[in-house]
């Protein structure tokens, strides 16, 4: 029997922030536990390369049930529940390695595409209803967020019995912006941590 395990990740801060909420979604849902489930949270580098590695780690020692990445966009007014990974890599802004990438494939022989399998119209009407703005959005971009959900819908494509796999995008931090003095919409990190606890616990009783 498989372990209930939803893996949780988010990513490092990159670019010119200094904190990527994210990372804290990831760190607070570690360990508790979503009905039938239990969550390991995880925190991937915005590198083009290690970021797979330590996806692919990840997935073997957990062997999970779901698999929920978490990530900043910027310019969201809206959590953002990503429909679609594209196979792009390109850029706005280097990872930290320094690399920039200019429109190459994430996987040379892999599909153009892949859907979310999360069950994203229970998740939205969970988060809605609680007063949550959400949406299902189509672009995930082409930059390390869509590249992680591509490469994990990749890595378990040829599973018997692949966990269901997807994207969840959030706004900046009220302080975030505050930094920058820019016209730029954000979310509280409590909300955002209820948005992701709904959402776990949507994932955890359709994984049961
Ligand atoms: N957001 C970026 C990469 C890491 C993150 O949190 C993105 O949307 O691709």
């Amino acid at each position: 029997m498989r372990d209930r395990t939803i893996l949780v990740t988010g990513f490092e801060p990159f670019g010119a922030y200094s904190v990527n909420p994210s990372e804290g979604l990831a760190k607070a849902v570690d360990g508790r536990r979503f009905g039938a489930c239990a969550a390991r949270g995880a925190v991937l580098p915005v590198h083009h390369a290690d970021a797979a590695r330590q996806l692919e780690a990840l997935l073997a020692e957990t062997g999970p049930s779901a698999v929920v990445h978490l990530g900043l966009a910027a310019g969201r007014a809206r959590v953002a529940l990503e429909r679609v990974a594209v196979n792009v890599m390109d850029y706005d802004e280097p990872d930290r390695a320094g690399f920039q990438a200019s429109g190459g494939p994430i996987a040379p022989d892999g599909p153009v595409a892949y859907f979310a399998t999360l069950p994203l119209a229970a998740i939205l009407h969970a988060l809605t209803a609680e007063g949550i703005p959400a949406y299902v959005s189509n672009t995930a971009g082409t930059y390390l967020c869509n590249q992680t959900l591509y490469t994990t819908l990749h890595a378990v494509r040829q599973r018997p019995d692949p966990p269901t796999v997807g994207l969840i995008h959030v706004p900046l931090l009220p302080a975030m912006v505050a930094a920058t003095g820019l016209e730029q919409p954000s979310m509280d990190f409590p909300l955002m941590l209820r948005a992701v606890e709904l959402a776990l616990g949507v994932v955890a009783s359709s994984a049961a």
